[in-house]
């Protein structure tokens, strides 16, 4: 029992010591798939670094392709990303309920050749209030689907999903 309290007294100190421990992201796939990704799990992973310029500042994010990200709960990558995979998107969404959409191809770097990463650190450091991770796009011109505090990302068939039927005809 008193090891319990040690550890929770510690782990709490920890979390005020380092806010981002407490952090994660949550992963969903395809075909429901699910998946946590800690701070320090992101950490892990390799990165890419890209220099952007935001409402006139420029800044250098790291961080991991998204694209590998969402391999981790089933999405296609590479060559795969093709047929119906064409029409599936991942939805990004933020602690502030701010959401993003992007289509699964636009993230793989043999279709585009800006990269788009979920970033953990900016300019050498890891990321504070817009943190701990926030979505950067390589070659977007506003900095718009550049989601702060990310906490959700889903990956949606929308192939499985009929279109609508046009009013006339
Ligand atoms: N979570 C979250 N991310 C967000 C937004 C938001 O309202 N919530 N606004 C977006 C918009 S419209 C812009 S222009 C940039 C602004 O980023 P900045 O505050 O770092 O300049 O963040 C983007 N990311
Ligand atoms: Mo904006």
């Amino acid at each position: 029992m008193r090891n319990h309290v040690f550890a929770a007294t510690a782990l709490a100190a920890a979390l005020l010591a380092f806010p981002a421990l407490a952090q994660s992201v949550a992963l969903k796939g395809p075909d429901g798939q699910v998946a946590t990704l800690s701070a320090a799990d992101l950490a892990a992973l390799p990165h890419v670094k890209m220099t952007v310029i935001q409402h006139g500042k420029t800044s250098t994010f790291e961080g991991v392709p998204l694209g590998e990200i969402v391999t981790q709960v089933g999405a296609a990558s590479g060559k795969a990303v093709h047929g119906p995979e064409l029409a599936t998107v991942i939805r990004v969404t933020a602690k502030d309920g701010y959401q993003v959409v992007l289509g699964l191809a636009e993230t793989d770097s043999g279709t585009r050749k800006g990269a788009i990463i979920l970033a953990d650190r900016a300019d050498g450091a890891p990321l504070k209030d817009d943190g701990p991770f926030r979505l950067v796009v390589e070659d977007d011109l506003r900095p718009a689907r550049s989601a702060r505090m990310v906490e959700r990302i889903e990956v949606i068939r929308l192939s499985n999903t009929k279109p609508a039927a046009a009013a006339h005809h």
